[in-house]
């Protein structure tokens, strides 16, 4: 395993290589375009516009495969951890969290000046196996603030926005206000979410607090009313200072029909409250093209060039985040997600070898010709 080149180095020792004609020193990076090698990154296009671009990394991935580390660097200037921040990673001990496995990520993110956020405190999923019923002792035991408090404040200065409580909706399971009916909700009752905000507050009061949901993209009744309860979540929020932010995730569809007024409604009703806003889990599924790749690559990328379009003429939306930034690792390519025929999905900007795809020049595209922002920090909007 090569040590990670620095940012000023990476770009010597590359060019160095190549020079050497020693390029199968390197075969991970043979895929690559000189072009794709030496252009500019999606973070650039976003930065020229006031605006950030960042992916979700896996550790594993960032030690071992280093065209796909070169990728991160080249085109991020964010990242966030898919998994490794998450309860049931970090807890699987209780009362002794290990976050060996995110401080990778976030010391790799620091040494190369990458920002990261920090995902998730509070999810329904992947949580330890014994919170379950460390919530429901009956001298309620505080787990759930110490989980919060620890997290925040073990990132104190190196982690600036959280996504406290990720994911609280679902009507399905026929809870007041369109809750789901989570662990936190059972044991907590519907404070939970208030209080996580709360207590993420009080463990950094300079730290950035976003709400992060999906399902909220798309016309029809069901998106219509998941949208109403996140408005009551982030207003009510909103009402004690406790939230600063939105995560859209935008797992959008190729094959689902999308209706613009809809969605730029949406994201003014979340401006109007003050709120900055992030797609911040981006990636297309492709599940319903056919088969052809250069046909499906084009359907996915003008798509989302259409979406992206819409989503960054709103002043409140602050970037894009997308899932994995390569083919190669994507959850879309888990069960039940995946693609019928069997075929690798197709969700991201670069393909299995590293290789800029369509949905890149279509991101790419989009920063170009979003509306300049018209504050310097992209992290924080000006409280109406
Ligand atoms: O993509 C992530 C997958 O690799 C993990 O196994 C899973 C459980 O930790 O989480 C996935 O990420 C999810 C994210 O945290 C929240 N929104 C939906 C994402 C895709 O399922």
């Amino acid at each position: 395993m090569f040590a990670a080149p620095t940012a000023l180095s990476r770009r010597m020792w590359l060019k160095g290589a190549g020079a050497l004609g020693c390029a199968d020193l390197f075969p991970k990076l043979a895929s690559a375009t000189e072009t794709e090698i030496f252009s500019e990154g999606l973070k650039d296009h976003a930065a020229r516009k006031g605006l950030i671009y960042g992916s979700a990394v896996e550790g594993l991935h960032l030690r071992t495969n280093l065209a796909y580390q070169e990728t991160v660097l080249r085109e991020c200037g964010w990242i966030v951890p898919t998994y490794e921040m998450k309860w049931g990673v970090t807890g699987q001990v209780r009362g002794n969290s290990n976050y060996a496995r995110p401080d990778f990520i976030v010391d790799f993110a620091l040494r190369h000046g990458l920002k990261v956020r920090g995902h998730t405190a509070i999810w329904y999923l992947n949580i330890p196996k014994w919170l379950g019923e460390a919530l429901h002792e009956p001298e309620k035991p505080d787990v759930f603030d110490t989980h919060i408090q620890e997290l925040v404040t073990h990132y104190h200065n190196r982690i600036r926005e959280w996504d406290v409580v990720n994911e609280a909706i679902d009507f399905k399971d026929g809870q007041p206000h369109g809750l789901r009916n989570s662990i936190f909700l059972q044991t907590l009752g519907p404070d939970y979410i208030a209080r996580a905000y709360r207590v993420a507050r009080e463990a950094d009061p300079a730290a950035i607090l976003v709400y992060n949901d999906f399902g909220v993209e798309y016309p029809g009744a069901r998106q219509e009313a998941r949208r109403r309860a996140m408005l009551e979540i982030v207003q009510n929020l909103r009402r004690e200072n406790l939230i600063d932010g939105v995560g859209l995730q935008c797992h959008v569809n190729a094959g689902q029909r999308f209706d613009a007024a809809v969605f730029r409604k949406f994201l003014k009703e979340l401006a109007d409250l003050g709120v900055s806003i992030l797609i911040s889990e981006f990636d297309v599924n492709d599940t319903q093209l056919g088969p052809d790749i250069e046909t499906r690559d084009q359907a996915v990328a003008t798509y989302a060039k259409d979406f992206l379009d819409v989503a960054l003429d709103e002043q409140a939306v602050r970037g894009v985040i997308s899932w994995g930034i390569s083919d190669k690792y994507t959850w879309l390519n888990e069960q039940p997600f995946a693609r019928k025929d069997g075929a690798p999905s197709r969700a991201l900007p670069f393909d299995e070898a590293m290789r800029r795809k369509p949905l890149w020049n279509a991101l790419a595209s989009a920063f170009d010709h979003a509306p300049q922002r018209d504050h310097s920090d992209p992290i924080i909007r000006p409280v109406k």
